[in-house]
């Protein structure tokens, strides 16, 4: 049985009090995860025992280093269903394994009209290594519509994706609409045009269970420290065809075979791709953190988060002059929740709900043509994950009701 009260346990910071006395209530996860105690252990016991570089010493530690950073990759790939671990990249981030997709394929493979198709709602890491490489290369990007729902206008995408796209490229989840986006429907589309499909799930693979073999994507990107492992760790997935098609994207050591003054060859992959000295302790401690939500198990945390989201969006709902942004229907959306109070600017809001001890995050949430698009020049969002209660979106409902009193005059009351 999952028991988020049993969970909050695992995860240290939970103790801690923030403005004097006042329970941590951390609702900012979309932002990052919190790591649970197995993880932060990890990356101690590395340091005090293991640590050595990898893939370069024939001497026990580097050996012991070795074995546990390939261990992780094994651990990666299973959780997402890959068919082997070498179709498992480790980079900083979501934002770098994006990058490095556009710098290699996308520059071998776009040419000037050709078309990358994205989505109103992407992330700005998913939209300006296209605008760079689309400079470089003359393609054109164009971007699905959302609907006043928040969800794909999937008419429009069924007329844009043709024989002119090459990449299609979307958030599995949206940062602030929370929308699940269906994106196996649009990796058909896009195959039947000959095109590749990137899927961002920056948001999706800290939540959902995600399977790349099931999405049919070309690639899958995201980002250790949203799914409980440390910063500094993101992962890229791409078939291993197409990832031994590619040219490197940074070079250096590790990355060759053989080198000569003015040449050199490519080592196989993954390690094309891994130049230079990787981040060792903390693609271990993202194995750690897969090993903790397998254990848990995907569903569970799914499940858990769906009664969550459904909370929040009748509690919230039911605040006068609290509008709420995104599907109403949980199956179709994650646990991230967007909202604007009256006209109180969403930096107010998130200002005076921390008082109270509660972290949500204010902003364009780095999706500018979102903001445009639903007219607002910011949101705040409430983002929920496998540790969290119904208790503190009450919390955070009572903060709201707290803006409203001090905002009274505007636009609120
Ligand atoms: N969104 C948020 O608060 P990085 O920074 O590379 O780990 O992840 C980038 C990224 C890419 N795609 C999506 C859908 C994302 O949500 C994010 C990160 C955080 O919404 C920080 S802006």
């Amino acid at each position: 049985m999952f028991d988020a009260r049993q969970v909050r346990r695992d995860f240290p910071i939970l103790e801690r009090r923030v403005h004097g006395d006042r329970p941590l209530v951390y609702l900012d996860n979309a932002a990052t995860s919190q790591k649970p105690r197995a993880v932060i252990q990890t990356l101690v016991d590395y340091y005090e025992t293991t640590n050595a570089n990898i893939h370069r010493g024939i001497h026990e530690l580097a050996e012991e280093a070795t074995a546990r950073y390939e261990e992780a990759r094994g651990k990666v790939a299973r959780f997402i269903g890959a068919r082997e671990p070498r179709e498992i990249v480790f980079v900083r981030n979501t934002t770098e394994a994006i990058n490095l997709v556009a710098r290699t394929w996308g520059q071998a493979h776009l040419r000037p009209g050709d078309e990358i198709v994205v989505t109103e709602a992407e992330h700005h890491s998913n939209l300006i290594p296209w605008q760079l490489i689309a400079r470089q290369t003359g393609a054109v990007i164009r971007a699905i519509p959302i609907t006043d729902e928040g969800t794909l206008d999937l008419e429009a995408a069924r007329r844009m994706i043709g024989p002119r796209t090459r990449l299609v490229a979307l958030a599995h989840m949206s940062n602030v609409l929370g929308t699940i986006h269906p994106v196996a429907e649009i990796g058909r589309l896009a195959h039947a045009a000959g095109a590749r499909l990137l899927v961002d799930g920056a948001q999706s693979v800290p939540h959902l269970p995600v399977n790349v073999v099931a999405l049919d994507c070309d690639f899958l990107a995201f980002s250790g420290h949203k799914m409980c492992g440390p910063t500094g760790v993101g992962v890229l997935y791409a078939k291993s065809e197409l990832l031994e098609s590619l040219e490197p994207f940074l070079g250096g050591g590790g990355m060759i075979r053989e080198v000569w003054i003015d040449r050199a060859t490519w080592a196989d992959i993954p390690e094309r791709f891994e130049a230079g000295t990787p981040n060792i302790a903390d693609v271990i401690a993202l194995g750690t953190a897969v090993d903790y939500l397998t254990n848990l198990g995907m569903e569970n945390i799914r499940a858990h988060e769906e009664e969550l989201t459904r909370y929040a969006l009748d509690v919230l709902g039911e605040i006068a002059d609290v509008r709420l942004f995104g599907p109403r229907d949980v199956r179709q959306r994650g646990g991230v929740v967007s909202f604007y109070v009256g006209d109180v600017h969403p930096h107010d809001v998130s200002t005076v709900v921390d008082r109270d001890g509660v972290a949500i995050r204010a902003g364009h949430h780095c999706c500018q043509p979102l903001m445009r698009r639903l007219g607002v020049p910011a949101t705040a969002r409430a983002s929920f994950y496998l540790y969290n209660v119904p208790e503190e979106i009450d919390t955070l409902a009572r903060a709201l009701q707290r803006v409203k009193e001090i905002f009274g005059g505007v636009g609120v009351g």
